[in-house]
């Protein structure tokens, strides 16, 4: 069978997230759309002809049966001027997804396929309309789980980083140049910049910018991926509490009995821009059942892949060894003491709390009254990310591991292209790691002379269908 072109085939998929909405919008992308919509949209006006970027309404009609499926809004909007350059039609259903389900039947029916993974996405850059990085940012914006990793997401859509990169590629394409002067011309005196102008300026122009690249990456990170935050403790210390205080919400059922939480409970929070999952677990202690006793294990589970746990005493009863055991057994991971119910404590309760733990950074809080929860977020937000709380992280775009791994490829090429001019390699050789460079800074925005199919289904799988 002959493999098709991607734009020969029309697909569609429901755009928007499974569930009942209020609407639920199902995409049609490619030369079919058009003729697709017109087979099942009885438009409520005969005089409709589809105009581009209008809303029409109307009704979707099964073309074999004539029954009516919904009452919705149609719009073609035609190429170029969409979201994957091709003639692109939505149509705006009620949200029930049975309906959206029925309709997308009946779309298939009429031609289309059914969307891959970031298929439209895909199709965005295979057509030119975006490059790799701003398509990777619509999956960041996907994924942003607070306003900072909203903020750099955005930006990246908007092209920062790709502007930077570009920058960094013209200055090599310059170097290029020069080199290419010197190796058509040999023998002559041409007039090329001296070996140590041309150092600097790949100093200045490649290796700095690139370097800042990476450094964003490495500090940038963790406000898109965030941190997990256990809060492990005995039974009653007021775990759960914590939780809700934090969430401020009911989240987590909160008895004065020991042993309440039995499963992990995870909710997202937002410190400052940094994603923080924050999971409650079952009082460590030996368990009173079976139940229990999976419970615990959980907790033992989820400290392991935790990146700080918040160790919580009950501030209102004397230091126990099973609590000292407990912050022992915490090696390898960032580490608060969080000692709970200050307002029921004794008034030498920290004191005894930095008797029993001179090697700890001890917050105290009270999750009942919300005394020193800004503390805790603070230290929570200064553990994580070195530095003290800021609204504002200060990064422009902070590229993403697959960026990182190119730009650090690059800079090891351009690390060799200085040397050789240094060292007075011939010209010729030096274009090749020169040109090395350019292809590793080509893969990120997607312009590279070798095939990035591979790489093309890596970055797009990670999308919904839809997009
Ligand atoms: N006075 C006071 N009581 C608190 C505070 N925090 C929690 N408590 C009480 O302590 C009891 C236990 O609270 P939980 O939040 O259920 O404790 P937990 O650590 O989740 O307990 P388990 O799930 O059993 O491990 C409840 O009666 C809470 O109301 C606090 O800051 N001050
Ligand atoms: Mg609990």
């Amino acid at each position: 069978m002959k493999s098709l072109d991607h734009s020969e085939v029309t697909i569609a998929a429901i755009a928007t997230s499974p569930g009942t909405g209020g609407i639920g919008i199902i995409r049609i992308s490619g030369k079919e759309a058009l003729f697709i919509l017109k087979r099942l949209f009885e438009p409520r006006h005969s005089t409709c002809l589809f105009e581009s970027h209008k809303l029409y309404y109307g009704h979707i009609i099964n073309p074999t049966t004539l029954a009516v499926i919904d009452e919705v809004l149609a719009v073609f909007m035609s190429a170029p001027q969409t979201y994957t350059r091709e003639d692109v039609v939505e149509i705006h259903c009620h949200g029930s997804y049975l309906v959206l389900q029925e309709v997308l039947g009946l779309v298939y029916e009429c031609g289309a396929a059914p969307a891959a993974a970031g298929e439209f996405t895909k199709r965005a850059f295979l057509n030119g309309r975006i490059d790799l990085t701003r398509a990777e940012a619509v999956l960041e914006i996907l994924e942003a789980k607070t306003r900072e990793g909203l903020r750099l997401a955005v930006n990246q859509l908007q092209g920062r980083l790709h502007e930077r990169v570009i920058a960094v590629r013209a200055a090599l394409l310059h170097v290029r140049a020069i080199l290419e002067v010197a190796i058509d011309f040999p023998d002559e005196d041409v007039d090329i910049l001296k070996a140590s102008d041309l150092l600097l300026e790949i100093n200045q122009a490649v290796k700095a910018p690139l370097t800042d690249l990476i450094e964003n990456c490495d500090h940038g990170k963790i406000f898109k991926d965030g941190i997990s935050v256990v809060i492990l403790g005995r039974p009653n210390v007021g775990k759960s509490s914590l939780l809700n205080s934090l969430l401020k919400e009911e989240r987590a059922i909160v008895t004065e009995i020991p042993g309440t939480t039995r499963d992990t409970i995870e909710e997202y929070l937002d410190i400052s821009g940094l994603p923080v999952r924050i999971i409650d677990t079952a009082g460590i202690r030996t368990a009173e059942g079976a139940v229990e006793e999976l419970g615990i294990m959980r907790s033992r589970q989820k400290l392991a892949s935790a990146d700080l746990v918040l160790l919580m005493i009950d501030g209102a009863t004397p230091v126990v060894a099973a609590d000292r055991e407990l912050y022992d057994s915490v090696t390898g991971k960032l580490r608060l003491l969080v000692v709970n119910k200050m307002d029921i404590a004794p008034p030498d309760a920290m004191v005894e709390c930095q008797k029993n733990f001179p090697d700890a950074t001890i917050i105290a809080i009270s999750a009942k009254t919300m005394a020193g929860l800004g503390d805790l977020e603070r230290a929570i937000f200064a553990m994580a990310c070195g530095h003290d709380l800021r609204w504002d992280t200060g990064f422009d775009c902070v590229p993403n591991q697959r960026h990182r791994l190119a730009f650090t490829r690059a800079l090891a090429a351009v690390e060799c292209v200085m040397t050789g001019i240094s060292s007075g390699l011939p010209p010729d050789l030096i274009a090749i790691d020169l040109q090395s460079a350019l292809d590793h800074l080509g893969e990120v925005v997607g312009e590279t002379s070798t095939s990035i199919d591979e790489l093309l289904d890596l970055i797009f799988t990670r999308f919904c269908i839809g997009k």
